[in-house]
């Protein structure tokens, strides 16, 4: 692999060149008109303008991205996160073009887009499943008997769906038809598919995902966990590695089931696994077939650069490690840093960074793709920044990421640093006693953040624990509460 294109902007496509120099493969980065200015566009070897600002005509040309690759002599495309990274027939086109895709096969990619086919694949290998139907509803009198020994509240699912579209919960089987005809139509509209199914609802998860690494000679490791149930309206918030409530045991059997995932779907490259976690037990959701977001808490405690690895797979080298080989050192965690605003119901917030300064120091890395005076483009995902950092221990991880938060400076726009910091040092997530409602049922009064300095950290875990106790003793922090919220609350 002599040049990669990184089919991506911002802090993922600079992220993938830093492996790329250090391999010493030449880069080619693409770019919107909004882009050009970016810094990913200035540390590239070469790069090229692919068309306007929005992403349908810049980042998702598969087409033109394709023919930028032929000009330059690219061998491989690295595709980041989300825009094409997911798309089978682009992934198929890239390949036919003799170009090689650093991802897995096309035919993964469309078992692990559906669920329900992903539920199919993986079936004989004895993974653990919540509770439910594991075919798209046809029969409403038979979903509805179903349900009932399923038994409420049960939760309709999209086949297709991604980040919670098309899902409903419904508590009652009054409910049921009214419920579903929301899920199929939201599904038909977003996705193009109604197809949908059933699951007993869990009411009070984790999000444990175990990162894959698998190469093309049958070879597959898993990488342990990331706990991200840290986060708001599916929008991941926080993430850190190892999760505090695993066992090595639980570990153990949720990575062998992870490894067992990627068999079913004859996986290569980098993947995610995601499972719901409740009282010690867990269950397969879905996997992604990408390099994701969170995958830096993952090199911290592991020492694997995964674009590295990534790349050596494309390649048809076998994997650099056995799972003997792979250890979990100290703790690592990442917070989001995104351009809204946490005291306006985190609505963006974009402008200029008229400050931006970094935070340094030993076990602190920071993954972003903005400078100083640079404006943030509207037409993108919010996120300035992912700021991680690698501790001892999850106390030490927690006091270094405090700090680092305190020494970043970013003046001009409104960012969720100061939200983060008061949510690593709430007694709920020092004491690890959470679940995926953690921001909802803990930041439940903005101007919490208006408190400053040493007085944040006294403040936020005496009011946590006051509202824990108090949402705990009066009962109303039910199944119920929660799911009128969310599907309201739902865009
Ligand atoms: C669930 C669930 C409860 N019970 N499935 C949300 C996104 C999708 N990938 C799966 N999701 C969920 N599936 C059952 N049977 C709760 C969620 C869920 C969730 C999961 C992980 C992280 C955050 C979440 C927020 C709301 C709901």
């Amino acid at each position: 692999m002599k040049k990669i294109l990184i089919a991506n902007r911002g802090e993922i496509a600079l992220r993938i060149m830093r492996t790329c120099k250090r391999l010493g493969i030449k880069t080619v980065a693409i770019y919107s008109e909004a882009d050009a200015d970016a810094p990913f566009v200035r540390f590239a070897d070469e790069s090229v303008c692919v068309g306007p600002p929005p992403s349908a005509q810049s980042y998702l040309q598969g087409d033109k991205i394709i023919a930028i690759c032929k000009e330059l002599d690219v061998d491989g495309i690295h595709p980041g996160y989300g825009f094409l990274s997911e798309n089978a027939n682009f992934t198929r086109k890239v390949t036919d073009a003799g170009i090689n895709f650093i991802g897995p096969s096309p035919e993964a990619m469309e078992v692990m887009g559906s669920k329900l086919a992903a539920k199919a694949a993986v079936k004989e290998y004895g993974i653990p499943m919540v509770p439910g139907i594991d075919e798209a509803i046809t029969d409403i009198p038979l979903a509805l008997e179903k349900s009932k020994q399923i038994g409420y509240p049960i939760l309709i699912k999209a086949s297709a769906g991604g980040g919670g579209k098309g899902m409903r919960i419904v508590e009652r089987p009054e409910d049921f038809v009214d419920q579903m005809n929301m899920a199929v139509s939201e599904a038909v509209s977003a996705f193009g598919d109604g197809a949908v199914f059933i699951e007993r609802y869990v009411g009070s998860p984790r999000h444990i995902e175990i990162q894959v690494m698998a190469d093309k000679h049958g070879n597959v490791v898993h990488l342990f966990e990331r706990e991200c149930s840290i986060q708001r309206r599916h929008q991941k918030v926080i993430e850190e590695a190892p999760s505090a409530v695993l066992t090595p045991e639980l570990r153990d059997a949720m990575g062998k089931a992870a490894c067992d995932v990627a068999r079913a779907c004859n996986y290569y490259g980098a993947g995610t696994v995601e499972f719901l976690y409740e009282n010690g037990e867990f269950f397969f959701l879905e996997m992604n077939t990408r390099l994701q977001v969170e995958h830096p808490v993952t090199e911290m405690i592991t020492g694997v650069d995964l674009v590295e690895e990534q790349i050596n797979v494309a390649l048809g080298k076998p994997l650099s490690f056995n799972q003997d080989d792979l250890s979990i050192n100290g703790h690592a965690l990442e917070i989001r840093v995104y351009a809204e605003d946490p005291k306006n119901n985190f609505l963006p917030d974009i402008g200029q960074l008229e400050i931006y300064r970094r935070p340094v120091g030993e076990g602190v890395r920071v993954d972003d793709g903005f400078e100083e005076g640079m404006h943030i483009p509207i037409y993108y995902d919010p996120m300035i920044a992912k700021l991680i950092v690698h501790g001892e221990d999850r106390e030490d991880a927690i006091r270094k990421m405090t700090k680092a938060i305190e020494d970043y400076d970013i003046v001009g726009i409104q960012s969720t640093l100061d939200f983060c910091h008061y949510a690593i040092n709430h007694e709920a997530f020092v004491s690890g006693n959470f679940d995926t409602h953690f921001v909802k049922y803990h930041f439940t009064d903005p101007t919490i953040l208006d408190v400053t300095d040493e007085d944040t950290l006294l403040v936020a875990s005496v009011f946590g624990n006051y509202l824990l106790n108090d949402a705990e003793s009066h009962g109303d922090y039910t199944p119920s509460a929660e799911s009128t919220e969310w599907t309201r609350n739902r865009s």
